[in-house]
């Protein structure tokens, strides 16, 4: 018997010798489509996306103009190379190719372009297969589209690109280092299909003597050579070449263009004029989805819960079921602030079985708690962005050992925080101010919970939740944004143990990102007793219906992670979002949320942050809470609202001491502190 594996990426031409092999007797599985391929081809992707579990990658550090530095190609295939090829891989192999596995033919193969994406354990698990390699100018192969385009379609991540031929390059890029990675098969040839068409006698020749069997010779195209010479629809965001593709035409002897242009740039207008805004009509906070209205306080727990699962379906994503482990171990105490404080430093360690053994996670948390306090305290808890380190200038803290951006700003060089780093953010954080206060800050960076770049939900705390069939997110599975405000739910668990903090008084925190993330905290756990909003903007506080400043599609482009796939379709077509941001603000009735914009950040647009926090005043008025009680935006520096508050500070997209002051006060008040 004879195993013949054609492997290509999709539109390498694969089809010329898929069907040259059928026509010679080779029996390729059932049914075929016209291209030759075996389908249903479900099982077959699926089995792709157990592979990309197994692939390593980190984002690059920003984009160059040329596409070349700052961009990460480093994928790792290092685990899936020596792991034990995994059964939920087999079983759905096997099962898309049973038709040729169980066949008693003497020759017999398949091709399948997706084979690129997992040949690693292909060829480990057909090593006596003859494997015919088809290659073809890169530039031909991006021209039109394909499954694999995007790579993330099949669970591999890779550093963002807005151009879609952009985007198949780098897959075809991937597909060529990984089987490039990979030891060779005992019985390998490689073609090219520019010589399988203008060589069909010598390159068949090559192929009948490798195979042992005579081949039929069907009709060619030359015209399929080449083809992205009369490429239309090239432009310099989308153009048919692209300089990272070099050294594969080198090495296969494709023509490199002298010269070149590529605009990797998404240069997306947005509108910051509101005469030139859309009608915005909201949906109402107050009636349920079958029509009826909301009239009374007993009513608001049914609505609430039906609001949280029409934001958890359509834009963050539904949280995880099942309890996660929380084990606390004291790293480090000490005094700080000369003595006002205690300061610990906290690993917390999340762990769970998805039904193939414990995973875990760690998160290192930063606390610092007034010294003279007796007794239960309230506290904020909020993530930060670069590390607990720059939240104050305290030798003592430990630089955090997770993934980081780069940033001038907070020392992080190759994504290697450093000493320079202390304390740079402490006005954004003010821990001396809180403290003196009577307030206790807990902290941890949010790249701990979740790395933020798009890694198609394998790493991060997504894969407590994930068994060994899981292959990707549902559309309606939780995202980024979720797995963050998840984790402040798990710190909220371990604040509960404690001597030292009042667990009715604790109030969620965040900036921008992390400040639509403490809202969605603040809406699904309701052991927080007041959910803060700093500039959080598109997807925050912020509506969406207006388009102002950062827009879904803007947002679900450059943070594709951050939400569920569902809120994507709301891109360009606002006016048909079933709710709106006010409806998340409304899930803290009846406890408290307070807004605070910047008056230079239109990108967040502030006035779309006050105007959500007014409507929303329709939830917490049916509770019998003032909520905020204007509909007047406050001039800067001016506080606004009584059980609900806002404030908006002149300048830019930053938190200062100043604004903590506003912060510290409402809490106060709504805590009947002095
Ligand atoms: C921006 C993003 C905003 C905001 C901000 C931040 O790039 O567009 O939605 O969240 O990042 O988190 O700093």
């Amino acid at each position: 018997m004879t195993l013949i594996t054609v492997i290509g990426r999709g539109h390498s031409g694969t089809r010329a010798i898929s069907q040259t092999l059928a026509n010679s007797g080779v029996y390729m599985g059932e049914p075929l489509n016209t291209s030759w391929d075996l389908i249903p081809a479900g099982e077959m992707y699926d089995a792709c996306r157990i592979f990309a579990k197994y692939v390593d990658w980190t984002p690059g550090w920003g984009v160059s103009p040329t596409g070349l530095e700052g961009r990460s190609f480093n994928w790792s295939w290092k685990r899936a190379l020596e792991c034990e090829i995994p059964e939920a891989f087999k079983r759905r192999l096997f099962s898309f190719l049973h038709t040729v596995l169980e066949s008693k033919a003497e020759l017999k193969g398949w091709k399948i372009p997706e084979t690129t994406l997992c040949f690693p354990w292909i060829s480990r698990l057909f090593p006596d297969a003859k494997y015919i390699f088809w290659i073809r100018n890169p530039r031909d192969c991006i021209v039109g589209s394909h499954v694999t385009d995007d790579l993330n379609t099949f669970g591999i991540p890779y550093d963002r690109i807005y151009s879609q031929r952009g985007k198949r390059a780098l897959s075809w890029l991937y597909q060529y280092n990984l089987v490039q990675s990979t030891p060779k098969p005992k019985n390998w040839i490689e073609v090219r299909l520019e010589d399988f068409v203008l060589k069909q006698e010598e390159t068949l020749k090559r192929l009948e003597e490798f195979l042992g069997i005579p081949l039929v010779r069907i009709p060619v195209k030359p015209e399929v050579i080449g083809r992205w010479i009369a490429d239309e629809e090239a432009t310099d965001e989308d153009p048919n070449y692209f300089p990272f593709l070099e050294p594969a035409m080198r090495e296969y002897g494709y023509e490199v263009p002298k010269t070149y242009k590529t605009a990797f740039h998404f240069k997306k207008e947005v509108n910051y004029d509101e005469s030139k805004m859309p009608a915005v009509e909201l949906p109402d906070i107050l009636t349920f989805k079958d029509g009826s209205k909301v009239t009374e306080a007993a009513q608001w727990p049914a609505r609430r819960k039906e609001i949280l699962d029409l934001l958890s379906d359509q834009e963050y994503g539904f949280m995880p079921q099942g309890r996660a482990d929380v084990k606390a171990e004291l790293r480090e105490s000490g005094s700080a602030f000369g003595g006002k404080a205690i300061r610990e430093q906290v690993r917390l360690t999340l762990s769970r079985d998805a039904g193939d053994g414990v995973k875990s996670r760690k998160v290192d948390v930063l606390i610092y708690r007034p010294a003279k306090a007796t007794g239960k305290v309230p506290a904020f808890v909020g993530l930060n962005f670069y590390g607990n380190h720059i939240v104050a200038k305290d030798e003592a803290i430990f630089l955090p050992d997770c993934w980081l951006s780069n940033s001038d700003k907070y020392s992080v060089k190759n994504g290697v925080p450093s000493e320079a780093g202390r304390g740079v953010y402490s006005d954004g954080w003010s821990p001396e101010l809180i403290v003196d206060n009577g307030f206790v800050l807990v902290t941890a960076c949010y790249n701990e919970l979740d790395p933020d770049y798009p890694d198609c939900f394998h790493n991060g705390v997504h894969p407590l939740y994930q068994d060994a069939e899981w292959t990707k997110p549902a559309p309606n599975e939780w995202a980024t944004i979720g797995a963050w405000a998840w984790g402040l739910s798990r710190i909220m668990d371990y604040l509960e143990t404690t001597s030292w903090v009042n667990p009715k008084q604790v109030s969620v925190i965040g900036h921008s990102r992390l400040g639509k993330t403490a809202l969605w905290a603040g809406a699904n756990d309701e052991r927080f007793a007041i959910a803060y909003s700093v500039q959080s903007g598109c997807g925050g506080a912020a509506l969406s219906k207006r388009c102002i400043g950062e827009t879904v599609d803007v947002i679900t482009n450059a943070f594709p992670h951050w939400f569920c796939q569902n809120f994507r379709q709301y891109a360009n077509a606002e006016a048909t979002l079933p709710f709106d941001q006010h409806f998340l603000l409304a899930l803290m009735a009846p406890r408290h949320v307070y807004v605070s914009s910047a008056s230079e950040d239109h990108w967040a647009d502030p006035k779309g942050e006050f105007l959500a926090l007014a409507a929303a005043d329709k939830a917490f008025n049916l509770v019998g809470l003032p909520g905020l009680g204007t509909d007047k935006m406050p001039e800067p520096e001016e506080s606004v609202g009584t059980s609900n508050g806002y404030h908006i500070h002149s300048g830019p997209h930053a938190v200062f001491a100043v604004d903590w002051e506003r912060y510290i006060a409402f809490a106060k008040h709504q805590f009947g502190l002095k």
